[in-house]
């Protein structure tokens, strides 16, 4: 039985905007000072984080002059190294500026797609300075409020036509950055292109180099559209994309909330979680959240502590869910294939065809099974509530 203390080996990481985020939302002001990078650094190694991860601009000014550029990344080199952290996962910040108001790649204005692209190859160029090896793309502003502005054909393939030219710079580059599509449905758009884990999927599927990009799936940009989080965060990992994946709380129906992972839906999580520990998912555990508005800078570093500890206790509750013999048992039991029909169906062949065909089925005796999902289900909640 752990402690639950988080170790570099679990690869949890953070976003600077995310412990950064000085609570600022549309109704009102910032609550907390800005966190100045090292600080953050500092702090999340203390705290047993493996790593941070940034968008260009939270780390160098959009203004910032080449010297000033260089001083930056030379004292956050510096901090990295002095308290063992990385930079596992780098990305752009194309949603901020005023310039990005009608999408940053699908954007109408080409001089706006063109320096969206600009924009990219620094913030590739800096990344990889840091050894990252994913790059994100959340595509925040890539969407509309009309859709008599846009034809989403030609936004799809303003899209496509960005990400093949950044493959290529990338492959120019020698960086072999592994690029993370990540969906959200709205907001801050009124929709967003690409608005699922399955959409980004078929629209990778369609670019020059579909192996160099994957997923990077978000908790909450599931949950607040009411999809299942789980099942996305399975495909994206049965089709061998699940680069890196955000992890926060959420609850269905609201704005983008971002809280502390694990604060809502116990048992999504539980399932989340036993789903990445099961799959062998070697990636970073990326909290993608922020601390309550109603916090002081000690509550970011509970919300921190919080967001990890919730996911290794979820992890030990993975452990006991696989070792319990009465859940196991029962899950054999449901299982159960006597007459070996998986292997019928594994693959067609004239000679399984027809065996199939020939076959007479008692739908009676099928419609009358119990699945006793309800004590499994049931066996689960006791064991999340920590009496098993
Ligand atoms: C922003 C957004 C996140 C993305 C970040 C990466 S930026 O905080 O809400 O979901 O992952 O660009
Ligand atoms: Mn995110
Ligand atoms: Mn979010």
């Amino acid at each position: 039985m752990s402690d639950f203390t988080p170790k570099k080996e679990d690869h949890f990481t953070f976003g600077l905007w995310t412990v950064g985020n000085v609570g600022r939302d549309p109704f009102g002001e910032p609550v907390r000072p800005p966190l100045p990078p090292i600080e953050a650094v500092k702090k999340l190694s203390e705290l047993g984080a493996y790593g941070v991860n940034f968008h260009d601009n939270d780390l160098v000014p959009i203004d910032a002059s080449p010297a000033e550029r260089d001083r930056i990344v030379r004292e956050f080199r510096k901090a990295l190294d002095d308290h063992g952290m990385k930079v596992p996962m780098a990305t752009t910040n194309l949603f901020s500026d005023p310039a990005f108001k009608d999408g940053a790649f699908t954007s109408n204005d080409p001089r706006v797609r063109a320096y969206a692209v600009q924009k990219t190859m620094r913030a590739m160029d800096l990344g990889a300075e840091f050894g990252a090896e994913v790059y994100v793309f959340w595509g925040g502003r890539e969407g509309t409020e009309t859709d008599a502005a846009k034809d989403p054909r030609d936004a799809i393939k303003r899209y496509r036509e960005c990400l093949n030219f950044l493959a290529e710079y990338d492959i120019a580059q020698g960086y072999n950055y592994r690029f993370a599509i990540e969906p959200k449905p709205n907001e801050p758009r009124g929709d967003i292109y690409l608005p699922t884990v399955g959409s980004a999927l078929g629209f990778i599927a369609t670019l020059d180099r579909p192996e160099k990009f994957g997923l990077n799936p978000e908790f909450a940009h599931d949950t607040m559209a009411g999809l299942n989080f789980v099942h996305a965060v399975g495909q994206a990992l049965d089709a061998g994309k699940l680069f890196h994946i955000d992890l926060n709380g959420q609850k269905p129906g609201r704005y983008d909330q971002d809280y502390r992972f694990g604060a809502e839906d116990l048992k999504t999580n539980f399932f989340l979680v036993k789903l990445l520990e099961d799959s062998g998912y070697t990636g970073m555990r990326h909290f993608d959240a922020h601390a309550y508005r109603t916090e002081d800078i000690e509550g970011v570093w509970d919300f921190a502590r919080g967001c990890m500890r919730t996911y290794l206790i979820l992890k030990e509750k993975a452990r006991q869910f696989n070792a319990d013999p009465e859940i196991q048992g029962l899950l054999q039991e449901l299982n159960a294939d006597p007459d070996n029909l998986g292997n019928l169906l594994r693959a067609y062949s004239r000679e399984n065809a027809d065996r199939l065909s020939a076959m007479a089925f008692d739908r009676a005796a099928l419609g009358r099974r119990g699945y006793a999902y309800e004590r499994l289900d049931q066996l689960t909640i006791e064991l999340l509530m920590g009496i098993r």
